[in-house]
Parts: structure tokens; C-alpha cells; sequence
């Protein structure tokens, strides 16, 4: 195993923590092979997690952890992968029984429970510009819980605790080279032989891509909790396809009468996979379709599209994890308070000397669909995956570059005087409205 050689890092900034690190694995490797760097020295806390005690213990706590839901009990033996959730809670005595007696517990959406992955996630997603989630894994010594199997997800895994053996795989075929669908589980026999073979201690981190096979086990005399990162799921350009091609043809059909004119009479009788034989009608057809989509493309609304896309990635985004200061700054730091047998400091006391900022890059977008304009955000959404809707709400066409000039400015502090507005008055009711969603801080508490 040691005949694999460990790529040095000279870049890991243990202070600022384990996103420098992976981030930088993201802009050097990412979708072209897997990769292993060691900690420097090797790290038992890596900042994220600490220890086995520390993620499970949400089993503890008044947390609804459910079984299925929250945590998957599991194990692989002798070739044979099996999942164990009983219905119900997953409380400390049945699922210390379960790890007891050799089962990996898997632990679906730790960012919903610790706040330490959550705002390790939402920074992820920032840089990523796509979903950022995690599933953190607990296996006991000498045991493996789960078949070697591809992800449909770039995994970043990063290893907490004890030792962990991996054993990566190329993709099988072409077919398997970055999937969008992840695979079933594999016997041994339907994978050849490993293309990294390696045992992560605390603090290393792996990365591979979508469609590499993977298998991890622990040695006989060590546990191991890992934390795998996952991104990039349908994020592909086929994905953005998926939306512009629908709304090309939409745009073609209003605007250029071939895409209207009829089809051929006869054309059942050449066409479809019955007739695929020759038929000289055959080319004449084919020609004439190549011809609609190349043209499609000069139909191609693709800004909406990008639109589309980032709307479905806003939704899925975690909320901006605030540091104490953005907090303090910000709506949910305001100081509004029952006193005196009244409410007191009710709504923000923004004047246009105020200086605002932009809670977090892409935490808002402006969208139009060339009759309102909408102000998407994420400000308002769950950490459990889609528990709520997507928020917006309607922007006046006069103060759309208001907001863009607020999303551009950032990460600066702009005063509420420099925004592009018609007058003073909607400057502020405009900073106001953006604060009281808690897109926009103050550069100092209110
Ligand atoms: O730890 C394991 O057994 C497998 C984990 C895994 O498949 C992953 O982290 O993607
Ligand atoms: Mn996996």
C-alpha cells in the first residue's frame, strides 16, 4: 500500500481550515483522476469534525434522528451488502448495538444537526456554484459496510478519525466516465484491479471523481469516521441542455415559420425504427431535420436558461452559515425586543449614510422572465434539503439596478446613498427591504 505515493501538499493552511485545502484539490484536479494528500503533519482535528462521539451524539440529543432518514445502518460480508434500519428513532442503545455488532452507520444529512458542517458546506457552495452536501461514515475495525460501487457526485473524502483502506478504481467503459446516475453495487469480480490503493489516517483528504469505483474497509485494530463531500451533481453541461434545447425550440416555433410548417405526408412510412432499412426519402428527411436544429441554436435563450439553472441550485443551497459578526450585523442580530410591556427598536434604522453589503456571494439573483423581475434568494431556506419552497419576491423595474449594482459590489460595503436609485426615499425603503430578508448586512449593528 505504501508503494503508492502520496501527493505533497504545500499548500494546506491548517488554519484556515480544510475548505482551503479541498478547494485547491477542486481548481488543480477536479474530474480528472482521484488524488490522496496527506495532512502536513498528520492532523487528528481537521476543524470539521472531531470525533465519533461528537457527530453521533445528535442520537443523543432531542434531534429527530430517524432510522432511513437520518442514518443508515449497514454492513458488506462475504460479498453480500445489507441494510439494517429498523422503523423509528435512531437512539444510543440500538445503534451502539448495531456498530457493536460490525455494522457501519452512515449518517444522511450531518449539516441538518452540527453547525460545523453546515458552515463548512455553505462556504462550499459559494465556490462551487453547486450543491455542497456530506454523508459522514463510521466503521467498526475489520469490517467493511458497503460494495464497491461509482457515485454520481465529485467526493472529497476527508478522514476524521482512525484509519480507513481504499481502493479506487478506473471507470469500467467510456460509458461510466462521469455518470449522471449513480452505479449499483459491484461484486469483485466486475471491477479489475485498484488504480489507488491507500490507507487515510486523520487530516488526509481523498478526491475522486464521478464514475471511479470505490471500496474502503477498516484494518483489523482501528475504526474509522470519514466524512465524504459531495458536489457537482447534475451540474453538467447536458444538464444545462436539458433546459436551454426545450426553450430554443419554444423561441423557434414563435419566431420561425419552418419549425410550424407540416411534416412530410409519408414520412410514417420511411421514418421510425420499422422502416430503418434504406429508403432514399430517408436522407431528404434527415437533412432537413439536421438543418431545424442547427439553426436552433441562434434560438438558444441561454441566459434564461442559466436563469433556470441557477434557480434549481438556489433552492438547493443551504442557508449562509453567519459568522458571529454577520450575525450581529445582519436581521437576525437586530435588537428588536419586548420591553417595557412593548416591542422596542421595531425595523431597521437604515439612512443613506448607512453602509450595506451583500450577505454572502450568490446568496440572492435577479431573474426575469421579461415581464416581472424576481429576486431569488436562499436566505430563507432549510438546512433539511428542500423543506422549503424557493423564495422571491417581485422587484420594480426601477430599482432592478439597484440590486444588481448590490450584488456586483460585494464582498465591498456600499452607503445606501451610492445606490442606484431615483430618490432617497426608495434607496432606503429598498436597503430595508433587502435587510429585513436578511440579505444585506450593516457594517455595524443596528
Ligand atoms: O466507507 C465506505 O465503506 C464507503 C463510503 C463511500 O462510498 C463514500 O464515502 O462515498
Ligand atoms: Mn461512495
Amino acid at each position: 500500500m505504501d508503494s503508492f505515493p502520496r501527493q505533497s501538499s504545500t499548500c494546506i493552511l491548517r488554519e484556515v481550515g480544510i475548505y482551503i485545502y479541498i478547494y485547491i484539490y477542486i481548481e488543480v484536479t477536479m474530474t480528472s483522476i482521484p488524488s490522496v494528500s496527506p495532512s502536513q503533519p498528520p492532523c487528528p482535528r481537521v476543524g470539521l469534525l472531531v470525533t465519533a462521539a461528537a457527530v453521533f451524539i445528535v442520537c443523543n440529543s432531542k434531534d429527530d434522528v430517524q432510522y432511513g432518514v437520518n442514518l443508515d445502518v449497514t454492513s458488506y460480508t462475504n460479498g453480500k451488502r445489507d441494510t439494517h434500519n429498523p422503523p423509528g428513532r435512531a437512539l444510543p442503545f440500538s445503534v451502539w448495538d448495531f456498530y457493536s455488532s460490525g455494522c457501519s452507520l452512515r449518517m444522511l444529512n450531518p449539516q441538518a444537526f452540527s453547525s460545523t458542517v453546515w458552515n463548512f458546506l455553505s462556504i462550499l457552495q459559494e465556490q462551487f456554484g453547486s450543491m455542497a452536501g456530506a454523508n459522514v461514515y463510521l466503521t467498526p475495525p475489520g469490517t467493511q459496510g458497503f460494495a464497491p460501487h461509482y457515485d454520481d457526485i465529485e467526493a472529497f473524502v476527508v478522514q476524521l478519525e482512525g484509519k480507513k483502506h481504499w481502493r479506487v478504481y478506473n471507470p469500467r467503459s467510456l460509458e461510466e466516465v462521469l455518470p449522471v446516475t449513480s452505479s449499483p453495487n459491484f461484486s469483485q469480480s466486475e471491477i479489475g484491479s485498484p488504480v489507488l490503493e491507500v490507507v487515510l489516517e486523520a487530516g488526509d483528504l481523498l478526491y475522486f471523481p464521478r464514475g471511479f469505483i470505490h471500496q474502503g474497509d477498516c484494518l483489523p485494530n482501528s475504526h474509522s469516521l470519514h466524512v465524504t463531500v459531495s458536489s457537482f451533481q447534475r451540474n453538467s453541461w447536458g444538464d444545462l441542455l436539458a433546459k436551454l434545447v426545450p426553450a430554443a425550440l419554444g423561441v423557434a416555433m414563435e419566431e420561425d415559420v419552418e419549425y410550424r410548417q407540416g411534416l412530410p405526408l409519408d414520412y410514417l412510412t420511411y421514418m421510425g425504427v420499422q422502416n430503418s432499412d434504406k429508403d432514399p426519402r430517408r436522407e431528404k428527411f434527415l437533412s432537413r431535420m439536421g438543418g431545424l436544429m442547427n439553426k436552433l441554436a441562434g434560438y438558444a435563450p441561454v441566459d434564461a436558461a442559466v436563469d433556470e439553472k441557477a434557480k434549481e441550485f438556489l433552492h438547493d443551497c443551504l442557508p449562509p452559515a453567519l459568522t458571529p459578526e454577520e450575525q450581529a450585523s445582519s436581521v437576525q442580530g437586530s435588537s428588536t425586543r419586548w420591553g417595557n410591556g412593548r416591542p422596542l427598536n421595531v425595523g431597521a434604522n437604515i439612512n443613506s449614510q448607512t453602509r450595506v453589503q451583500l450577505i454572502r456571494a450568490g446568496c440572492a439573483r435577479l431573474c426575469s422572465d421579461g415581464e416581472v423581475i424576481e429576486l431569488y434568494y436562499t436566505t430563507d431556506n432549510s438546512r433539511v434539503y428542500h423543506k422549503e419552497e424557493l423564495k422571491s419576491f417581485e422587484i420594480k423595474t426601477e430599482c432592478a439596478d439597484a440590486v444588481e449594482f448590490l450584488i456586483h459590489a460585494y464582498p465591498k460595503f456600499v452607503s445606501v446613498r451610492s445606490i442606484p436609485c431615483d430618490s432617497v426615499a426608495e434607496r432606503i425603503a429598498l436597503a430595508e427591504l433587502l435587510f429585513e430578508k436578511g440579505i444585506i448586512r450593516t457594517a455595524e449593528p443596528l
